[in-house]
């Protein structure tokens, strides 16, 4: 008999615990960073918020450290939905959605405060639809700063001085041709080989935010932290088109709310990073380089020559301008 019971009890416990699965849903989320890395925060904060707001029907689980592979394989994995979503940089996804470019242009955003308005703006909502038709739904901009090259063997004080230098640079045409106009010889190859790079001299500088700079540790073989300031490239939040056609226009309006609130978590936690990462560098060893920028600025018109031609994109540049 009390076997029996025990048998019953068993069958519906399991059957419960089977429908709640059922109708649970946990999306997966990529990120190269480490766990406690601003961006990886924020998806996971976007996580706890979409699970509250539908009492635990979806949740997100965040893969960080490369766990899912780099930027360009989880861009594919999202492509193909065997990943819900992935957190990337921009620049990987310029060769994919063309109005991606635009924000990574070199000198466009003239302060943090600039970038944020327009990318909080109808702008950032152009650029981030842009990407549906290739098979992402942008959900959020975040903040990834200001990039500047960082040498391994003498600072870099003007255009001059990256003559020839070898510098790696993300998988992207844009950012070859960037790099190409300052002079220098890019190399692009994924954010998890830089270290060695940087380590066996395969390249002389490599370019990064602090954060980055700090937590990738490539600050302990680049000792000079040359701020070129040339590219405030953000990072963004794509979710799997062939996932999100799945869904009900009430989930997917749930999911974009929790996304943008992730946003105003994300900055907070990102000017607390760039000030305890600048602080950890210096702390290290680096030295932080004044740079005659105006001589790096001057040199950027093929780059937006190039790769600027489409009038759309040209309008947009000088909307962004415009913004005040
Ligand atoms: C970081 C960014 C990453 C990746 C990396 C890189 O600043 O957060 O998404 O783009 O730079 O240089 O590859």
């Amino acid at each position: 008999m009390s076997a029996r019971l025990n048998f019953l009890k068993t069958l519906v416990a399991t059957a419960s615990v089977f429908a709640l699965t059922a109708q649970a849903t946990e999306f997966r989320s990529s990120d190269i960073h480490p766990d406690d890395y601003p961006t990886v925060q924020a998806v996971r904060h976007m996580g706890e918020e979409l699970s509250k707001a539908t009492n635990g029907k979806f949740s997100i689980k965040v893969y960080a450290k490369s766990a899912l592979g780099q930027e360009k394989d989880t861009i594919e994995q999202t492509k193909l939905g065997a990943l819900a979503m992935t957190r990337v940089n921009v620049a990987p996804m310029n060769n994919i959605c063309a109005a991606t470019m635009v924000p990574t242009m070199p000198f466009l955003f003239r302060s943090t405060e600039h970038m944020r308005k327009v990318l909080d703006g109808p702008i950032g909502e152009e650029i981030l639809k842009d990407c549906e038709p290739q098979g992402f739904v942008g959900l959020a901009f975040y903040d990834s700063g200001a990039r500047s090259i960082y040498t391994v063997k003498k600072p870099l004080k003007t255009l001059a001085d990256a003559k020839g230098l070898k510098v790696r640079v993300q998988q992207s045409d844009l950012w070859v041709s960037l790099l190409e106009a300052m002079g220098a010889n890019a190399t692009p190859m994924p954010y998890g080989e830089v270290y060695t790079a940087l380590k066996t001299g395969l390249v002389d500088a490599a370019e990064n935010n602090y954060p980055s700079y700090e937590t990738s540790r490539h600050f302990e073989v680049a000792k000079y932290y040359n701020k070129t300031e040339h590219s405030m490239a953000p990072e963004i939040l794509l979710f799997s088109k062939k996932v999100w056609d799945t869904l009900s226009a009430d989930d997917q309006k749930q999911i974009r709310a929790a996304a943008k609130e992730s946003v105003v978590f994300m900055r907070k936690v990102w000017d607390e990073q760039e000030a305890k990462s600048l602080a950890t560098v210096k702390a290290g060893g680096a030295e932080i380089v004044t740079v005659d920028k105006a001589s790096f600025q001057a040199a950027m018109k093929p780059v937006y020559d190039k790769f600027l031609k489409d009038p759309k994109l040209q309008d947009m540049v000088k909307r962004i301008n415009a913004v005040k």
